[in-house]
């Protein structure tokens, strides 16, 4: 795998070491003061379909599982808020498309809304307007001088293609497939980054319980439905970068990767068992995607196989829940990417023991999670601001990985909404030190970072009560008005200039050697 991409990225003026083990490199870039970016490193802004467009059905889209779900009579966000108007991005793109300019970024990341594209999933019936929709999404961004970088799934299934079982099926692998071949051939002119799926580890959590905190589509078979799925997942997304490969890569030349989240786990303590659960949490997380993809060996993580196996057997079952791979799929999975986007937020506490329904993917780590105390809180209350563990998470995925060019496709602070953000821009001031510290220090091979999120918008359950905008959008005028915050200005300055002013360049809080 590596040495095609690191020719690829060769013929893109990308730096790439032939064989690199680990870290490549020890110490600052002779060419480059420690505060600043590589030159051809992308910044950019994201946001997700469902997130921020609105027009639930305007225009022949179909209905999507959040949809379903956010229609299905109560209050299921925390505000009732929904996403049938949400931004109103659908109407208002070009002027978002002038936020972004505002903001200096090189790429914009959104998502395509399946069922706008495919309204029952199926490519049997395509909806022309949606085509055209983000067609002209995309010749505005470029006729501004942003690249287009398109998620192909950020959650948001054709609600037919739920009725079929939706991930746990593996038949949406031959849907998706057909979905991201259509999108490859009306967009891969002008999209040159893509990625396959954001963050299944998370949306998972659709199939893993049924209770007023679950996402869509609450599927109630936790330590089942998302194994099921993380195959599902993977294959789909393996074929769809083949048949880049195959039938478009030559003409179009763009990169296909896929965007996974890996929150940091720091051991409780420094006993051999909680290191040992902190690891193993971090295999159930991301291993259980990227490994399959990036390591050499394929196939999911050692560990993870072992557990579920086991735990499964104890319960009384013929097979692990966690279906396996046949040597035919290890070898299409491995090496189906060109790069690996990463979702990174925050960090917990891990100690070894026993949690979480039996069976569930908690249960089976043998990992018991906690928030680390006397770190800043956000209202989201999975969130808090640890700055060195995006360092340490940075140096985990080029030590696991080795080669593998990594893009940040999240990072962000989520607020109660004010338009002085000051913890916003303290988060990103210092997250950006961290990231800093990982590329021009420990030799990450980091290419770009994009900030969650361009604008305030459905934060999912929790409705429109957590803000994670650069941009403030106020929800209760029709107009859906945007404002930039503080953050927002910070970071265009930063985009602009691709360095930290040393006022904002903080030393890192983990050691450079170790
Ligand atoms: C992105 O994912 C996403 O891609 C964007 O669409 C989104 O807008 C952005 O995040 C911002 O959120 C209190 C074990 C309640 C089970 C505390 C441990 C619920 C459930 C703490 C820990 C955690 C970001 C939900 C990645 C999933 C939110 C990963 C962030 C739910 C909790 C928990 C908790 C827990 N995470 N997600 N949760």
């Amino acid at each position: 795998m590596y040495s095609r991409v690191a020719a690829y990225h060769a013929q893109q003026g990308h730096v790439l070491e032939a064989d690199a083990d680990g870290p490549q490199r020890r110490g600052q870039r002779a060419d480059r003061p420690r505060n600043r970016f590589p030159d051809d490193f992308i910044f950019g802004a994201a946001t997700a379909a469902y997130q921020v467009e609105g027009a639930w059905d305007l225009d022949g889209k179909g209905e999507s599982i959040w949809d379903h779900l956010l229609h299905s009579g109560g209050k299921i966000t925390d505000d009732g808020g929904t996403g049938d108007v949400a931004a109103d991005s659908y109407h208002k793109f070009r002027e978002d498309v002038q936020l972004l300019k505002e903001l200096n970024v090189d790429v914009y990341r959104f998502s395509i809304s399946w069922p706008r594209i495919l309204p029952d999933g199926g490519v049997d019936r395509v909806n022309q307007a949606g085509i055209d929709y983000y067609n002209k999404v995309i010749d505005e961004l470029l006729a501004h001088g942003i690249q287009p970088m398109v998620t192909m799934y950020h959650w948001d299934l054709p609600q037919k293609l739920q009725d079929l079982g939706g991930w746990a099926n593996p038949v949406l692998a031959d849907y998706f497939v057909d979905y991201a071949e259509l999108l490859f051939e009306k967009f891969g002119d002008r999209v040159k980054l893509w990625t396959t799926f954001n963050d299944p580890c998370t949306f998972a959590g659709g199939y893993q319980g049924a209770d007023g905190k679950a996402l869509a589509p609450r599927v109630d078979l936790p330590g089942v439905a998302d194994y099921l799925l993380a195959r599902t997942v993977l294959i789909a997304h393996a074929r769809a970068f083949r048949l880049y490969s195959h039938r478009f890569r030559h003409v179009q030349k763009g990169r296909v990767g896929i965007t996974l989240c890996c929150t940091w786990f720091e051991p409780a303590t420094s006993s051999v068992e909680d290191q040992r659960a902190a690891e193993t949490a971090l295999q159930f997380e991301l291993g259980l995607y990227a490994h399959p993809i990036f390591s050499r060996e394929g196939d999911f993580p050692v560990v993870v196989k072992q557990q579920v196996e086991a735990h499964s057997k104890a319960e009384g079952r013929r097979r692990s829940r966690l279906p396996p791979l046949t040597s035919h799929e290890i070898a299409e999975i491995r090496g189906s990417a060109d790069f690996l986007g990463l979702n990174h937020y925050t960090t917990r506490s891990v100690r070894a023991g026993e949690s979480g329904r039996v069976p569930s993917m908690q249960h089976d780590s043998g990992a018991v999670t906690s928030h680390l105390e006397s770190y800043p809180v956000s209202p989201a209350p999975w969130l808090r601001c640890i700055p060195w563990g995006f360092r340490k998470t940075l140096r985990w995925v080029s030590a696991q990985y080795p080669g593998c060019p990594i893009v940040i496709t999240e990072n962000g602070w989520g607020d109660a909404g004010g338009l002085h953000d000051d913890m916003r821009l303290t988060y990103f001031s210092a997250y950006l030190s961290e990231l800093l510290h990982a590329i021009n220090e420990d030799g990450v091979k980091v290419f770009g970072y994009i900030a969650w999120s361009l604008l305030d918008n459905l934060e999912w359950i929790f409705g429109y009560t957590v803000r994670f905008g650069l941009y403030h959008v106020d929800f209760e005028d029709p107009d859906r008005p945007r404002k930039a915050r503080a953050s927002a200005k910070f970071l265009a300055e930063v985009f602009r200039t691709k360095q930290l002013l040393p006022e904002h360049f903080k030393p890192s809080a983990v050691a450079s050697d170790k």
